[in-house]
């Protein structure tokens, strides 16, 4: 871990935990893939039922079933880490309807007094040659400068905001009041696994996820199906990204759970509104050897981007996904961040065993 904090530099300091993982993650996030897709993908098996499958009687508050079946996982028109396309077979699973609400996650953290990263100051031993008024707990925020012309630096668009966090999403002074129904942000990996813990569930692995998001639609490049975006479809971008935000679809940053029409099994917010966190560790080449059955990712992470930074897979895109940009709300679009980074476009959501 380099240290970010002697040059005081937002982005930088927006590294603080994780030296060079944010600048890849705020940018790629933003900006993952340029190749939106108009052609079908090759047709994926309906998902079967399954005879033995919880009636929804049994179901978990907020939860449904998503049935066992097969699916073809990736895309060979997307990024080549979504490639090969292949077929998988998964078991039925519980999962949520909905992103985490913030006050789903003031529940956790009113039970169990949990302090998330992004609330905890940064560890002087990490960043010995840091400025003592540098180390200060903080997030990175969506603050485009007005005068971005290009793209290319997809940095230009974040800012470190010391006080930011899930409870103070655009820092000291701002709170979630009136936005208790949106999805928590600001929750790094190791948060959303500290919630899933004490809810009882856990983090989907990345098949559960894209399983779940195709809704059983048969290779249909987005959860809706294969029209192109549009503003009734899902909480993305519209506009000239990243700042003309039309907010054509009603919201400009998140949106509450559940505004948008469900996907196949009744999951809301598959695309967009905000990233959802996976279990699985993230290569751009998990899909050459991946299992047929129940694929549970590689044991070990690697970013050719970031070799020396870990990273978990990230799912769904956000609010910050442009179809002329980012593709990021496909359901085979594949996003990865260090497990210790919290974004502001950042949520989860979780899955349970039958
Ligand atoms: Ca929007
Ligand atoms: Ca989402």
């Amino acid at each position: 871990m380099t240290h970010p904090m002697s040059t005081p530099h937002p982005l930088e300091l927006a590294c603080r935990l994780c030296a060079g993982t944010l600048a890849v993650v705020l940018g790629t996030l933003t900006g993952c893939g340029r190749a939106p897709q108009s052609a079908p993908e090759p047709a994926a098996a309906q998902p079967s039922t399954n005879l033995s499958s919880p009636t929804s009687s049994t179901a978990p508050k907020g939860m449904v079933w998503i049935p066992l079946g097969s699916f073809i996982m990736g895309s060979d028109n997307g990024t080549p880490d979504e490639r090969p396309a292949h077929t998988v077979e998964m078991h039925g699973f519980w999962m949520d309807q909905t992103e985490v609400t913030n006050e789903e996650f003031a529940r956790f953290v009113e039970a169990t007094k949990y302090v998330t990263l992004a609330e905890r100051p940064p560890d002087p031993s990490q960043f010995p040659d840091a400025p003592p008024e540098n180390l200060v707990p903080g997030a990175g925020v969506f603050s485009p400068a007005p005068d971005i012309e290009s793209l290319e630096n997809h940095l230009a668009w974040w800012r470190w905001q010391p006080g930011a966090n899930w409870k103070h999403p655009e820092g000291p002074g701002s709170n979630f009041a009136g936005r208790e129904r949106h999805p928590v942000v600001h929750v790094c990996w190791d948060d959303a696994q500290a919630y899933a813990k004490w809810a009882g569930k856990r983090l989907p692995t990345e098949a559960e996820w894209e399983y779940a998001a195709r809704g059983g639609q048969r290779g249909q490049p987005y959860v809706w199906g294969n029209d192109a975006p549009n503003p009734s479809h899902a909480n993305i971008w519209q506009g000239h990204f990243p700042k003309i935000n039309t907010a054509a679809d009603g919201w400009r940053a998140t949106a509450p759970v559940a505004t948008y029409p469900p996907n196949g099994f009744g999951l809301f917010d598959m695309a967009g509104n905000v990233w959802e966190w996976c279990a699985d560790w993230y290569r751009p080449d998990t899909y050459a050897n991946s299992a047929v059955q129940d694929p549970k990712g590689p044991s070990t992470s690697y970013d050719p981007q970031e070799p020396l930074t870990a990273k978990r897979v990230m799912r769904g895109g956000s609010y910050l996904c442009s179809d002329v940009y980012c593709s990021g709300y496909r359901p085979s679009a594949r996003m990865k961040s260090s497990p210790d980074t919290g974004l502001a476009h950042t949520g989860f959501r979780c899955v349970k065993d039958p």
